[in-house]
C-alpha cells in the first residue's frame, strides 16, 4: 500500500500541510509552539542548507545529537528529506560511545545542539568518517550557524526521491547487554508503525496531545513522541528534561491525551495524584521498556478509570509488535500482536511451544530486523522469517501472551525456573520498596539464587528487619521457592538513559 518512492519526512510534514493540517499544532517545546506548515516550511530550510552548504548526499549517514526538542526533530526531518540515513544520539553519550557510533555507522555529517558539543568535538577530532560538525540552536532563539544557513533559504524543497525500501533510519540498540548494533529502517518502516500500531491501538486524532519521556534517540521515542502525532495531525509537546514532574506539568497545562513513559514514570505519577497531580486528560496512557507490574496497572485503572497500555517492542522491530488494547487489557499480561505481526512462543528446535509453556518469544510483520554489516547476528536474530527477540514470553489459552525475563535472565535456581520480574513485581507491591531489579546470583549449592536489589522508600531502614519483613512479604504473595534469598540495598539502580535498568551491570557486581 506505499508507493515505490516515498520520503517519510514528506510524508510527515508536506503532506500533511496538503491534506489541510498546516495550521494544527506539530510541536511544542521550548516555550513555543510550530503549526505544520511551519514545521514544513523549517525543515525544507534546512534541508537546503544541508545539500547546498554542507554537501550532505543521499545516503550519508547523519548524526544528530540532541534532548527532546522541536529543533531535533526537524533536523531529523530534514536530514531525511535530503535523503540521508539519519542516526539520532541521546545528549549523555560521551565521546567514547559517539566515537563507536561514528564508526560502526560511518557518520560523515553530525548535527549537534551548540549545548552538547564539547563531547562531540572530541569525538571527531581525527576520525576518518565524519569531516563535517554542525551546530543548531535546541533552544527557540534559531541561533547557530545551522539556523543562520537555513534562514536565508527557500520554504520549498524538493525532497530526494528516495524509494519505499531505503534506508531512512539506523537505529542503535540501548545497550542493556553492553555491545551497540545498528538495526536498519525503511522510508516506509517509519509510516508502518504509526498505520498499524498508532491507527489500530491507539486511533489517534488531530485533537491528540502526546507526551512523554523516552528520547526521539531511543525508537520508542521517536515512534511515541514525533512519528505518530505527525502522521495524523496531532500535536506533540517535547520535553528536554522529562521527569516525572516536569511531564505532570506539560499535561496539565496542554491538557495531553497520550502519555508514552515507562512503569516506573507511572508509579512516580501514580503517587502524585494523590497529592492532587491532575492527569484526568490522559486518554492513552502506553507503557513500554520495561515490564508493567500488575499492582502498577491495577492502581491507575482505580485512579483513573482507565486502562494503561502495555506493550513491547525492540529497537530491531522499530516499536510496538505486541499489546494491550483498550476494552482489551489485563494486569500482568503484554495482550496481544497489533494487527499484521504474529507472535509464537518458540522452543529450541524453532517449533512452537505448547501454551502456558515458558519460552523465546519470536514475531513476524511488516517490519523485521536487519542488522548493519553483521550477517552473524542477522542470522541468529531471524530464523525462517521469524524475529527472534532477546525476551521469554508465554501465552495463555485465550492467545494473550505474558512477559516472563529477557531470554538471559531466567534465574534456574535448584531447578526451578524463576522470572525475576515475577519477584520484582511481588516486591514494588510493597509501599516500602521504591525500586528493585531481581538477578540470579551465583551459587554453589543451588546453581543460582534469586538475588532482590532494592531502592527503598523514604525512610525506610536499610537492616536485617527490612529485609526479612522483604522475604516474608515474597513468599506471601508467590510461590514461596521464589523469594530473594539476598537483598541488596541501593541508593539507585544502574539504567540506560531511556530508564532501562540494566541488570547485566548486577549481574557483573557493579
Ligand atoms: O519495549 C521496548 O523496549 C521498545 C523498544 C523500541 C521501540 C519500542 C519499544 C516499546
Amino acid at each position: 500500500r506505499y508507493p515505490d518512492w516515498l520520503n517519510a519526512a514528506v510524508e510527515l510534514t508536506d503532506a500533511m500541510v496538503a491534506k489541510g493540517f498546516g495550521d494544527n499544532v506539530a510541536l511544542i517545546g521550548n516555550g513555543r509552539m510550530r503549526t505544520y506548515k511551519e514545521l514544513t516550511d523549517w525543515t525544507n530550510r534546512i534541508a537546503h542548507a544541508l545539500v547546498e552548504d554542507y554537501g550532505v548526499k543521499p545516503g550519508n549517514r547523519v548524526l544528530i545529537r540532541s534532548a527532546n526538542n522541536p529543533a531535533m526533530v526537524a533536523c531529523w526531518l530534514a536530514a531525511t528529506k535530503a535523503g540521508a540515513v539519519v542516526v539520532n544520539t541521546m545528549p549523555m553519550l560521551r565521546h567514547g560511545e559517539l566515537n563507536q557510533i561514528i564508526d560502526k555507522a560511518e557518520i560523515t555529517h553530525a548535527l549537534c545542539d551548540t549545548r552538547l558539543m564539547e563531547e562531540l568535538v572530541v569525538a571527531a577530532k581525527n576520525n576518518r568518517f565524519l569531516k563535517t560538525v554542525v551546530g543548531f540552536d535546541g533552544t527557540a532563539n534559531h541561533d547557530a550557524e545551522l539556523d543562520r544557513m537555513a534562514l536565508s533559504k527557500p520554504v520549498k524543497f524538493d525532497a530526494v526521491k528516495t524509494g519505499r525500501d531505503d534506508v531512512a533510519l539506523l537505529g542503535f540498540t540501548s545497550g542493556t547487554t553492553g555491545e551497540p548494533k545498528a538495526t536498519m529502517h525503511f522510508h516506509r518502516d517509519i509510516l508502518i508503525i504509526a498505520d498499524a500500531y498508532a491507527r489500530e491501538v491507539l486511533n489517534v486524532q488531530p485533537e491528540d496531545v502526546f507526551v512523554g519521556s523516552p528520547p526521539l534517540a531511543f525508537t520508542f521515542g521517536l515512534g511515541g513522541l514525533a512519528v505518530f502525532p505527525l502522521r495524523f495531525g496531532a500535536s506533540a509537546a517535547l520535553l528536554e528534561n522529562a521527569s516525572p514532574p516536569n511531564m505532570i506539568e506539560i499535561i496539565q497545562k496542554y491538557r495531553a491525551t497520550v502519555c508514552f513513559t515507562a512503569p516506573t514514570a507511572y508509579r512516580v505519577m501514580l503517587r502524585a495524584m494523590e497529592e492532587g497531580a491532575d492527569l484526568s486528560s490522559l486518554r492513552a496512557a502506553v507503557s513500554a521498556g520495561e515490564t508493567l507490574p500488575g499492582p502498577v496497572y491495577e492502581d491507575w485503572i482505580a485512579k483513573t478509570g482507565k486502562p494503561m497500555l502495555d506493550g513491547i517492542g525492540s529497537t530491531e522491530m522499530l516499536h510496538i509488535f505486541i499489546t494491550n488494547r483498550f476494552g482489551d487489557s489485563f494486569p500482568a499480561c503484554t495482550g496481544r500482536p497489533v494487527t499484521g505481526y504474529k507472535a509464537m512462543i518458540m522452543a529450541p528446535d524453532g517449533s512452537e511451544m505448547p501454551r502456558g509453556e515458558m519460552g523465546r518469544l519470536a514475531v513476524k510483520g511488516p517490519v523485521g530486523c536487519r542488522y548493519m554489516s553483521a550477517p552473524d547476528k542477522q542470522r541468529a536474530y531471524v530464523k525462517n522469517g521469524w524475529n527472534l527477540t532477546g525476551d521469554s514470553f508465554w501465552q495463555d489459552e485465550a492467545g494473550y501472551f505474558h512477559f516472563a525475563a529477557r531470554t538471559d535472565g531466567i534465574i534456574v535456581s535448584s531447578g526451578y525456573n524463576i522470572a525475576g520480574p515475577e519477584v520484582e513485581a511481588a516486591l514494588l507491591a510493597h509501599p516500602d520498596v521504591a525500586e528493585c531489579a531481581v538477578i540470579g546470583a551465583p551459587d554453589a549449592e543451588r546453581g543460582q539464587i534469586v538475588e532482590a536489589h532494592v531502592v527503598l522508600a523514604a525512610g525506610v531502614l536499610a537492616d536485617r528487619a527490612t529485609i526479612k519483613m522483604l522475604q516474608d512479604h515474597v513468599k506471601a504473595t508467590i510461590a514461596p521457592f521464589k523469594y530473594p534469598r539476598s537483598i541488596v540495598f541501593r541508593e539507585a539502580l544502574p539504567k540506560t538513559e531511556s530508564g532501562k535498568i540494566q541488570r547485566f551491570k548486577l549481574r557483573d557486581g557493579m
